[in-house]
């Protein structure tokens, strides 16, 4: 399939006023996208859970204009800080959206985590925005296909920020082409479609807030290390052999493989980090007494209880439903108390993006 696909061909005369809205959840990747080629193909596959309650919503108003425009109210009041992010990606969409070009947009958004809680947004946000674009195209007449429906909104998030094609859809979406992997794609992200194991419908995530500012080193800034990095092919190859290997673990259940990937992919991504020129570190020393903490009590209580990393301070903690009680007990009495203010987040594994007008 090429980009062509995704062209729309609509007819200027049933060009009306719409309003619509979406809500689209974070995620977070057990193997990692680091790393791009232009425009936003991944170098390795990727893998993620789709989260739950970690949501942006928003709400868009379309208004037939001389020529394409927008404004923004995030949480109540204006962004001008989002407005380029914003721009680059209606420019960037513009020619598998031309329609966009008769059209004011006023985006109306907010977050369910707490504003500057150091979780980046980018990718719910992108999604959301995406799904009200391509809800305008159907509206319009096309996108009558589900399925295109979904891939086309992926495939627009994914040009506005990379991991944002997996927000689409849950519980579990990957992006970039893999062997193992039917119908996947370098476009946009699929829905893991093999037989998941019962235990990992309902994992659980709770994200440890480590630091609650901005990272010192956008992704973006990150993924654009990993050119000329002497360790990028290695890299790009653990992480499409990590996905095979997760494929399996998925089907069979095998917990402690589990452990092992997520926390290898988490570590390798910050090695990257480290190891690029210029280096730089993200975690905080209170991440990493957070991992050696988990560490130890896995070890001492056998209870299946991991962390990953994103591209920052924070941990995000992922355990089975059935161990919640215990492990809400760990976090409480000595977790929390390596986070900023004691602060995290309680999220699982969810269903995927939601029209709510
Ligand atoms: C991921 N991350 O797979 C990886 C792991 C963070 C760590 O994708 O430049 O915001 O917009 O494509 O997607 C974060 O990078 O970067 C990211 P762009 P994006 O989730």
């Amino acid at each position: 399939m090429t980009e062509e696909v995704f062209k729309a061909q609509l007819n200027p005369s049933n060009f009306s006023d719409f309003r619509v809205g979406w809500k689209s959840p974070s995620n977070i990747a057990l193997v990692k996208y680091w790393g791009k080629k232009p425009v936003q193909i991944p170098a390795n596959a990727s893998l993620s859970f789709t989260l739950s309650e970690s949501c942006t919503s928003t709400e868009v108003q379309f208004s037939l204009a001389e020529a394409s425009s927008f404004d923004l109210v995030f949480e109540g009041k204006a962004k001008p800080s989002f407005h380029p992010k914003i721009q680059d990606f209606l420019d960037r969409i513009l020619p598998y959206c031309s329609f966009l070009s008769a059209y004011h947009l006023s985006i109306e958004t907010s977050n369910s985590f707490p504003h500057s809680s150091g979780i980046a947004s980018s990718a719910s946000a992108m999604a959301a925005l995406a799904l009200s674009i391509c809800s305008l195209e159907r509206e319009l007449g096309g996108l009558q296909n589900e399925a295109l429906f979904f891939q086309k909104a992926s495939f627009l998030s994914r040009l506005g920020s990379g991991s944002a094609c997996r927000s689409v859809q849950g519980p579990m979406m990957s992006w970039g082409e893999h062997p193992d992997l039917e119908n996947s794609s370098d476009l946009y992200g699929t829905v893991f479609e093999a037989e998941l194991q019962e235990v990992f419908k309902s994992y659980k995530d709770t994200i440890l807030l480590v630091h609650k500012g901005q990272k010192s080193v956008s992704s973006t800034a990150g993924h654009d290390l990993m050119k000329g990095h002497i360790f990028a092919a290695s890299r790009f190859e653990q992480a499409q052999m990590h996905l095979t290997q997760l494929k399996s673990v998925l089907q069979n259940g095998d917990l402690e493989h589990f452990i092992r990937i997520v926390e290898s992919e988490a570590l390798s991504l910050h090695a990257m980090m480290m190891s690029s020129h210029p280096y730089y570190i993200l975690m905080q020393p209170n991440t990493l007494a957070i991992l050696h903490s988990v560490m130890r009590y896995r070890q001492e209580t056998k209870i299946p209880v991991c962390f990953t990393l994103d591209a920052g301070a924070n941990v995000h903690l992922l355990y089975p439903e059935s161990n919640q009680t215990e492990v809400q007990a760990f976090i409480e009495e000595e977790l929390s108390l390596f986070c900023e203010q004691g602060a995290y987040l309680s999220d699982a594994v969810g269903k995927g993006s939601e029209k709510i007008v």
